[in-house]
């Protein structure tokens, strides 16, 4: 039986490094755009590695799965056209699909490995796929939005790995123009913003990016994810100009959807009262993280 453990360590987080322990690999492989790697854990079920930097694991996703679909699904009213960017594994959809007033879901990723890789792995997310409601796109989420259609998304939401490798144009301004022509008036973006014990000069990036971009209201909010690195994640909420976007009160509850509770399995993070309190931030990040 193996005992290994495996350490993760990346630029991204110079200094540091997690560790998981190893029970079975389950499947390694470089795609065109990355190393996949899959493997069971002792403590926290099967895991996703990307280029050494785990996107998932079994115990703790629906943490973040949860709240980068439902903090901008809740945030505006009966949400139709849906658009994910990156999200591969499936779980994003899984969330989306909850509400029943989304029609269309389109979805972006670059990688058909991470897909094929989660449709044999993480059934649990990957059941996303299956929801006809769902328009699978393999290619480039840059080259997608260059051609989206203007107005065209109520919501757009960007579950994509962290700016190296593929990600990499993901974070830079010119994407986010785009997000923003894709989306109505008063449409919402909610966007993977990282760690904010680690990566302040990035969220800050990020955020005056966006208020030069979208031009109603700029959010960070935050959630526990015990596996990503310093154990939380950051979301940037922005809406664009037209019907004001409150994020911190959520007018379309979750508890008031029809099915939304009982849709395939039960909620295990989200709920209106951690969706509010997402958005209160400590001290040092009000303080650094500016024009908040
Ligand atoms: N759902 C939780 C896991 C992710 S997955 C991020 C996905 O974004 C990956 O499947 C990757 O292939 C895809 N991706 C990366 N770049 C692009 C691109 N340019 N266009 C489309 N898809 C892309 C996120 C984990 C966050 C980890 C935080 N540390």
């Amino acid at each position: 039986k193996a005992q290994k453990e495996l350490y993760f360590h990346n630029p991204m987080w110079p200094g540091e490094a997690h560790s998981l322990k190893v029970e079975k690999i389950l499947f390694k492989e470089k795609s065109e755009y990355q190393e996949v790697l899959v493997f069971e854990s002792s403590i926290y079920g099967k895991v996703l590695v990307l280029d050494g930097i785990v996107q998932l694991t079994e115990k703790d996703e629906c943490a973040y799965q949860e709240m980068i679909t439902h903090l901008p699904l809740c945030s505006i009213e009966s949400p139709k056209n849906v658009l994910v960017v990156g999200g591969g594994d499936g779980g994003v959809l899984r969330e989306i699909a909850r509400h029943s007033s989304v029609e269309l879901i389109d979805i972006c990723e670059i990688d058909k490995m991470v897909i094929d890789v989660s449709k044999k792995f993480f059934p649990e997310l990957a059941i996303g796929f299956e929801d006809p409601r769902v328009r699978l796109h393999v290619g480039d989420a840059v080259e997608f939005l260059r051609h989206a259609p203007e107005g065209k998304y109520d919501a757009i939401i960007v579950d994509s790995s962290d700016p190296v490798g593929p990600a990499q144009e993901l974070v830079e301004k010119p994407f986010f123009e785009t997000l923003a022509r894709a989306l109505r008036p008063g449409g919402v973006l909610c966007n993977m913003a990282e760690s904010m014990w680690l990566h302040t000069h990035l969220i800050q990036d990020m955020i005056s990016i966006c208020h030069e971009t979208f031009k109603g209201s700029v959010q960070y909010a935050w959630a526990s994810v015990p596996t990503y690195p310093s154990g939380v994640i950051g979301f940037l909420l922005c809406s664009t100009e037209g019907p004001p976007v409150d994020f911190m009160h959520p007018i379309n509850p979750i508890e008031k959807l029809e099915g939304a509770l009982q849709h395939r399995r039960e909620l295990r993070f989200y709920n209106s009262e951690m969706h509010k309190a997402a958005f209160c931030l400590p001290s040092f990040v009000k303080r650094e993280v500016k024009a908040l």
